[in-house]
This record gives C-alpha cells, structure tokens and sequence, in this order.
C-alpha cells in the first residue's frame, strides 16, 4: 500500500474514535504495571504546624464539616488521592468542638495520634479515641466526631475517595440533627467481639450497632506484635500484624485494610513488591524505607506511600529503640479483584 493509503487509513479510524490496537504504544497493556504516580513523602514538620494553623481558618460545623488536610500526590492532582485508590488525611478538633453528623459511601479507617477525650460515635456506637486505636467507618455509616477533653485531638484518616469516585459511586448525605444519640452501651463492640477467639453465643439477639468490632484498642495491637515477634519474623516487614474482622478472619473492611509492624533496633528487611499500594505513617521512631534504589529516611508523623509494583525495604536507623510503622493499603480491593501479586527478592 502506498504511504498516503497508510496515513489516511490511521486518520480515518481514529476521527471515528477508533483506535487500532496493533498502534497503542506499550502503556497500554504493559508487561507489568506501570503506575502513574511516583513514590512521595510528607513530613511531619510540614504537616504538623499547617494542621494546627488550620483552627484559625475553619471551625468544624461552620463552614465545613471536617477540620482535614488531605494528603494530595502531586502526580495525582485531577483525583486529590494519596495514591490512585485511597487518601491519608490528617484531622485536628480542639476541646468542645463538634464535628457534625453525616454519612457517605467512601469507607474510613483512623489510626489515633495523639490527645485524650474526644470521641466518635458510628452508627450511633460511641467510641473512645487514645493514641494507637484503630477505628472503622464502614460505607454509608453515619458519623460524627465530638471533643471534652483538654488539648487538640490529632488522628489519621484513610478513605477509599478516589476508590469510590473512580467507580461512580460517590454519594454523602447529612444526618437530620447535628450530632447522633447514643443506642449502645459504651464499649459494647470491644465487650461483644473485642476478645479473640471468644464471642457471644446468642449473637443475634443482641443489640449490636455495628454487627462486628469496631474499635481496635492500642493495648492489644501491642501486646499482638509482642507476641508475635517471638515467633515467626516476616522477612519483608519485620514483626507485623494486619487488622482484621474477628467474625470472619477476613480484611475489617472491603477495599481498604491496614497493618502495624515493628522493627528492632537496626533490623533490615528484605525487599519485595506487590500490586497493591501503601501508605505508611511513622507512629514512632526513626526508619528508612527504600523504594527502588532510592532510600526516603523518616521520623515520627511522616507519611509515605509505595505505589504498585515498587520494590520497597524497611530499616530501623536507631541504636536503642523499636520503629513502629502503621500502614494502610488497597491490598483487600486488589485482592478480592484477583489481581494481587507479590514477587520477593530472595538475596
Ligand atoms: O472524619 O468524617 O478525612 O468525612 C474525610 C472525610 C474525614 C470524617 C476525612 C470525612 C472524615
């Protein structure tokens, strides 16, 4: 065929939005993933003063419902993701704020940081909130956030945003007063489901909000890895554990899940890499985390996030002290799609 035949055939197809297959350069069903965001950290010392800057300029209920900064990928600016399924936000509430009542179809899960007395309550379940619980906010559960103790209250957030909107299913609606009434004993969720192994026999007659645990206090997550670490050590992490729903042994939430794991003192893991992405944050300790080639060192309160397919080792920088990494991932989405993979260097 003459050249001039060539051209005006690929001109023709593609103004009729057709696009030839044999044509599409290899991002398009690459041999493996490659995915559009690179590996990124935030500090601490960024976050920490902005966060606390953010009182002046916005009062929970006024003007907005959450005092939020989200984390924002700068490769990820038409979505606002952390990575390219979920968000880290950092959240602040100041003593007798109230942060309004509302449901929405994005998932949450909070890992506390830091403060004492404020509370959430979840389908009308009310919850305490101490540095190192983990809290759910399954889909489409109404919520709100309330603070009596002294001090600033600080606490991660991790929702599946882009997750939601990316499949079209984003919807939020407000709750028909500002802040929820109590239906549950306090504590009733940990008192049902809170004991591993043990549960109540005649669960369904009991009158619980949420069905399942809800709350994951700190004290167990600890006594866990300590448990854990004299046993069998995972080479790629260290001594980790992941957070689970205690009724089915399954992932707390369907897309989004998370884990904590600690490092010994100048322990180094080995490398490995997996389909699904990660964002860590630094709860205590000094690490490095190497993505790649590149090694990204971290203090306590930094935030850093593994997309796919990245080949990503731990260290532990101190001497003396444990590092403790929480991290939440798209690992159950990814898995429950049949599409996760891992791939392990074995030197
Ligand atoms: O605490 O309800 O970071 O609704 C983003 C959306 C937190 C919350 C976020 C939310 C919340």
């Amino acid at each position: 065929m003459i050249p001039d035949e060539q051209q005006s055939y690929y001109t023709d197809v593609r103004q009729h939005h057709l696009e030839p297959l044999w044509a599409i350069p290899d991002w398009f069903l690459s041999v493996e993933p490659l995915p559009p965001y690179r590996p990124f950290q935030w500090h601490w010392r960024d976050v920490y003063p902005r966060l606390m800057a953010a009182a002046k300029h916005m009062v929970p209920g006024q003007g907005g419902s959450r005092r939020v900064l989200v984390y924002a990928h700068p490769d990820l600016k038409s979505t606002l993701g952390t990575t390219h399924t979920l968000n880290v936000a950092m959240q602040m509430i100041l003593p007798g704020e109230e942060a309004p009542a509302y449901r929405h179809t994005p998932l949450a899960i909070r890992f506390i940081i830091s403060g004492q007395g404020a509370m959430t309550t979840v389908n009308g379940e009310r919850m305490a909130m101490e540095s190192g619980d983990f809290l759910l906010t399954p889909r489409w559960a109404w919520h709100d956030h309330r603070h009596e103790g002294e001090g600033p209250m600080i606490w991660m957030d991790g929702l599946d945003i882009p997750l939601t909107r990316y499949v079209g299913a984003i919807f939020v609606e407000p709750y028909n007063q500002p802040m929820q009434t109590e239906t549950v004993p306090f504590l009733q969720s940990e008192k049902l489901f809170g004991v591993a192994g043990l549960y109540p026999k005649a669960l369904p007659d009991l009158h619980a909000a949420n069905g399942t645990l809800m709350s994951y206090p700190w004290h167990q997550t600890r006594q866990a890895l300590n448990a854990i670490r004299d046993t069998v050590p995972n080479p790629y992490e260290g001594a980790i554990v992941e957070y689970r729903n205690p009724l089915t042994g399954g992932p707390v939430l369907p897309t989004l899940g998370a884990t904590m794991q600690a490092l010994l003192p100048l322990e180094q893991t080995r490398r490995h890499r997996h389909t699904s992405s990660v964002a860590y944050y630094a709860y205590r300790g000094e690490g490095s985390l190497q993505i790649g080639q590149t090694w990204h060192d971290w203090v306590e309160g930094d935030v850093l996030v593994v997309p796919p397919w990245h080949w990503h080792a731990h260290r532990n920088r101190s001497h003396s002290d444990e590092a403790l990494l929480f991290a939440i991932s798209d690992e159950p989405m990814v898995a429950a799609l049949g599409l996760y993979r891992e791939e392990v260097d074995h030197d």
